[in-house]
């Protein structure tokens, strides 16, 4: 088949001039769900925790966390005694990370210019925050404390007035540390303790304990991208994306390091057997050098067996030149893109599609991941043709307003008459009408 495997150095790589379109649109394709089968389960889930509420919850953190839960919330006591676990050096370094992505989105807030369309007409936008947010924090296999820095630094931004947060809990009924330490620091006194497509079920509906929200934000598995595509249809909760498995492209010449390249596509395979890590090289050479790293380096991580597995389903290709190799990636419309090329200047400017591109061959996507400060929860599946990536516009609405003057009404007047009658809405030009000659009180 076209799809066969990238890693154990029998590896697919394609020539980008032998495949079809149909290859193409094969190889593009990913989290595929043709029998429904994770719909039906989540619309389970979904249905049980809209009916009963907490006491859903607690039987799903039973059924899928191994835990009986008592409380299913952790309060700021709890919290400050779970955190007081977090090293100095470790808090250092999520300090910087704070501070970086802090910097980062607070230049996104930026209040617009009035503009006056015509004397006496002026239009202007004003932003407001979203009122009430969720916050969906990953526990599964690995527990990533980043991404509650990722959304919580732009909800603050924003001034979201109340922040739900929800992470699955360990098997001791708790959080761990580092999240327990980033609530802490993001000024959040409550964390539930609940996970996967019933979370976002409660946060969508609200239950006891759980408010319903306006919003929900933050990466999952399948199931809980499901779950927040299904909520965002059937209810009045709007989330940021459908953003599903990680996945990274890396586009290099033969100005790229192998090993450098190599390590890019392990950190993005390590992130789950969903996770697809694909090389675009202009360099056969390059590309089966490469392969020889990415098999060398993989026995040597504690999480190799999940890397190895995503790498089963992830491939390289070979181009002719960096132009095809973009056009590749544009039709493949990866979350995260990594130019590793000396010569990214000249072709960065015909990304059309990405969720997040790191140029150069410093510059590893784990940067972007933790600490540079952009936000690291993007589009995936081929969404950021569509999305961007989370940002403080993303816990924002952008409320237009209007003002007319006595001239304004004047000027505007006379044509807007005359549109709502090309329109036959004669109540619509009344309400110019009456104000162009107001009759006698
Ligand atoms: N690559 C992930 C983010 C992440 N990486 C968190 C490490 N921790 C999705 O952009
Ligand atoms: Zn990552």
């Amino acid at each position: 088949s076209l799809k066969a495997p990238l890693s154990g150095g029998g590896g697919a790589i394609y020539k980008y001039s032998e495949l079809s379109v149909s290859d193409i649109s094969r190889l593009i394709q990913r989290n595929v769900d043709p029998a429904n089968e994770i719909r039906t389960l989540v619309e389970d889930i979904i249905e049980n925790v809209k009916q009963h509420g907490d006491n859903a919850l607690a039987d799903y953190a039973e059924k899928f966390d191994k835990v009986s839960l008592d409380k299913l919330y952790l309060d700021k006591t709890e919290l400050q005694e779970i955190a007081a676990a977090v090293s100095a050096d470790q808090q250092a370094a999520l300090q910087v990370a704070y501070d970086n992505i802090y910097k980062f989105h607070q230049s996104q807030l930026k209040t617009e210019d009035k503009v006056e369309t015509m004397p006496g007409v002026s239009c202007w936008r004003e932003l407001r925050p979203i009122e009430k947010v969720g916050l969906y924090i990953p526990g599964g296999t690995a527990v990533l404390p980043s991404t509650f820095l990722m959304l919580g630094i732009p909800a603050k931004i924003a001034g979201c007035k109340e922040v739900v947060v929800c992470s699955p809990p360990q098997k001791n009924g708790k959080v761990n540390a580092f999240i327990a330490y980033v609530a802490l620091m993001l000024g959040i006194d409550k964390v539930y303790l609940a996970g996967g497509a019933q979370a976002v079920a409660a946060m969508a509906y609200g239950t006891e304990s759980i408010a319903k929200v306006d919003k929900i934000f933050g990466p999952g598995n399948q199931f809980v991208t499901k779950s927040k595509t299904i909520i965002q249809s059937t209810t009045t909760t709007a989330i940021d994306m459908p953003a599903g498995p990680s996945e990274v492209l890396v586009i290099a010449d033969d100005t790229a390091n192998p090993v450098f390249i190599a390590a890019d596509l392990l950190a993005q395979a390590e992130h789950g057997i969903d996770s697809q890590s694909i090389l675009v090289c202009t360099s056969q050479q390059i590309a089966e050098a490469t392969q020889a790293e990415v098999d060398r380096q993989l026995p040597t991580l504690p999480r190799a067996e999940i890397a190895r597995q995503a790498l089963d389903q992830s491939y390289m290709v070979v181009t002719g030149n960096l132009e095809e190799a973009m056009a590749f990636s544009n039709q493949y419309a990866p979350e995260h893109l990594i130019l590793a090329t000396q010569h990214w200047q000249q072709i960065s400017g015909s990304i059309i599609n990405a969720g997040s591109v790191f140029l150069g061959n410093l510059t590893p996507e784990s940067a972007g991941d933790y600490a540079s400060g952009t936000n690291h929860t993007l589009p995936t599946s081929s969404y950021a043709r569509a999305y961007s990536g989370v940002s403080v516009d993303s816990f924002v609405k952008k409320i237009t307003f209007q003002h007319l003057t006595h001239e304004g009404i004047q000027n505007i007047g006379p044509s807007v008459e005359i549109l709502a009658e090309m329109e036959g809405l004669h109540a619509h030009r009344n309400a110019v009408s009456v104000r162009l000659s107001p009759p006698a009180p």
